[in-house]
């Protein structure tokens, strides 16, 4: 068995949850955050037999595609210093490229419901 740890973008959560459910595929959700931009995101727990793995992580790709650019996850120095680029005409950018999900595949050695 396997455990697919996906952290998701929370503008595709709700599709995936309802893909999932869908196909049979039991899954739960955390209300998680980025370390980096300190935005929401969604984390999934999606416990699979291995021979299902390939068709959940083909549902995530589907549904959670494309990279959006997003301002902020800047640090009080960090902060500074990109504005005193900027006052010295130098190009600056604060905007960072959040994919549509990171997923994580783990064994599982046991599962058991009591
Ligand atoms: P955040 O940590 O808020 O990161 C948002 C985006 O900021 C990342 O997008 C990445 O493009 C950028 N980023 C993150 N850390 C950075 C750093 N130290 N320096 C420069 N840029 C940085 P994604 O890579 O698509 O990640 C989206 C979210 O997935 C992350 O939100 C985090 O919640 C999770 N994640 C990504 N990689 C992870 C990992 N190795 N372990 C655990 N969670 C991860």
């Amino acid at each position: 068995m396997k455990m697919i740890v996906a952290v998701v973008r929370d503008e595709f959560a709700v599709n995936l949850t309802e893909k999932l459910n869908r196909k049979g595929y039991s899954a739960t959700k955390l209300a998680s955050t980025g370390g980096f931009l300190k935005a929401g995101n969604t984390t999934f727990l999606i416990g699979v037999p291995g021979t299902q793995l390939d068709e959940v992580l083909g549902i995530v790709k589907e549904t959670c595609h494309g990279s959006k650019a997003i301002a902020g996850g800047l640090s009080a120095t960090e902060g500074s210093l990109k504005r005193a680029a900027a006052q010295a005409g130098q190009p600056v950018s604060s905007a960072v490229q959040v994919g549509g999900a990171t997923v994580f595949v783990l064994d599982v050695e046991k599962m058991v419901k009591v």
